[in-house]
């Protein structure tokens, strides 16, 4: 069978998933991926599951790192169409923007996953499933955990991710959310993206700490541990001592974020688990046997608090 009928029997599968259920396609399968890029330690424990699990299953993938560009993701996927891969997944790096790539994908009859993030589409049709973090979920852990480190009073400084992007926008609206529903003492008085990066983190806390604002600081809530990371470099170079001039919460749960902890710089870390490989393929694997499979996948939680750090958990962090 060619690869355009067998793409289409694999279309039609998930179409029919809830029906008499179709004789699954044999034989390897090849998945098209586009990567956001690798701004930081959670994006690059998640490529390396992703690339881990397609080899351990002997999945021919096709990798695109975008470099944090939108419009080389539209690229790859639109040449992953030309190549008529059986399954495109991707993580797309903001939530707007998408409409006409994923009617190409659907008018080809592939298959579309997404991993880690959400779009902004009217027509859910366009993907079969969404695995990734509840980032609302994700605000409220942070402001109960900052709320729990500060006796629920503290003047905070934000850094926020990338601009547009679902994790951004999504755990800015948790941690909101909760400061006005249960945390009236805890106030945003300073918010900024650093783009989830280390450097950008350290930039943007620098010129926090530079503001008429700024010696008034006592907390950072970073949408990621990177960016928080970076704000800890800054702190000290002001002088100040992070974790305790200034109570940290960040998000991913990253290893350098446990040694953060470990050195009592950071209260907490929100878990937001990158090793989605397995996931993915196992639901590659469903849709192949033509099973159905949830619109929306939510990988399971926690947090990381740093009484609960020691040197064994961190020796034992997968990333
Ligand atoms: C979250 C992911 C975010 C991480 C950042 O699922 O999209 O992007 O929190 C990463 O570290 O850059």
């Amino acid at each position: 069978m060619s690869r355009v009928h067998r793409s289409a029997a694999l279309a039609a599968i998930v179409l029919i998933a809830g029906g008499c259920g179709s004789r699954a396609r044999s034989g390897g399968l090849v998945v098209g991926f586009s990567q956001v890029g690798a701004e930081s330690g959670w994006r690059t424990a998640n490529t390396r599951s992703i690339k881990g699990e397609a080899d351990r299953r002997g999945v021919t993938l096709k990798f695109s790192d975008a470099q944090g560009d939108q419009e080389n993701q539209i690229r790859a996927i639109r040449s992953f169409i030309q190549q008529k891969v059986d399954v495109i997944a991707f993580s797309p790096k903001t939530e707007d923007g998408w409409q006409a790539v994923l009617e190409e994908a659907k008018q080809a009859h592939i298959p579309v996953i997404l991993t880690d993030r959400a779009v902004n589409v009217q027509d859910t049709s366009l993907y079969v499933t969404f695995i990734g973090s509840d980032f609302v979920e994700e605000g409220r852990r942070a402001a109960a955990c900052l709320a729990r480190a500060t006796g629920g009073k503290a003047r905070i400084a934000e850094l926020q991710g990338t601009p547009g992007s679902a994790p951004a926008l999504d755990r800015k609206k948790g941690f909101e959310a909760a400061l006005a529903a249960e945390f009236p003492g805890l106030t945003i008085i300073k918010s900024q993206s650093g783009n989830f990066e280390r450097a950008r983190g350290k930039e943007v806390f620098e010129a926090f700490l530079r503001s008429p604002e700024g010696a008034s600081i006592t907390a950072l809530y970073a949408h990621n541990d990177d960016m928080a990371l970076g704000a800890i470099q800054a702190i000290e170079a002001a002088g100040k001592k992070p974790g305790t001039d200034i109570v940290i919460v960040s998000v991913d749960g990253v290893h350098d974020a446990f040694q953060a902890m470990l050195d009592g710089k950071l209260a907490c870390s929100v878990e937001c688990n990158p090793l989605l490989g397995p996931q993915l393929f196992d639901l590659i694997e469903r849709l192949k046997r033509g099973e159905p499979v949830p619109k929306r996948i939510i990988t399971k939680e926690g947090v990381y608090e740093r009484s609960q750090v020691t040197r064994e958990t961190l020796a034992a962090r997968q990333y």
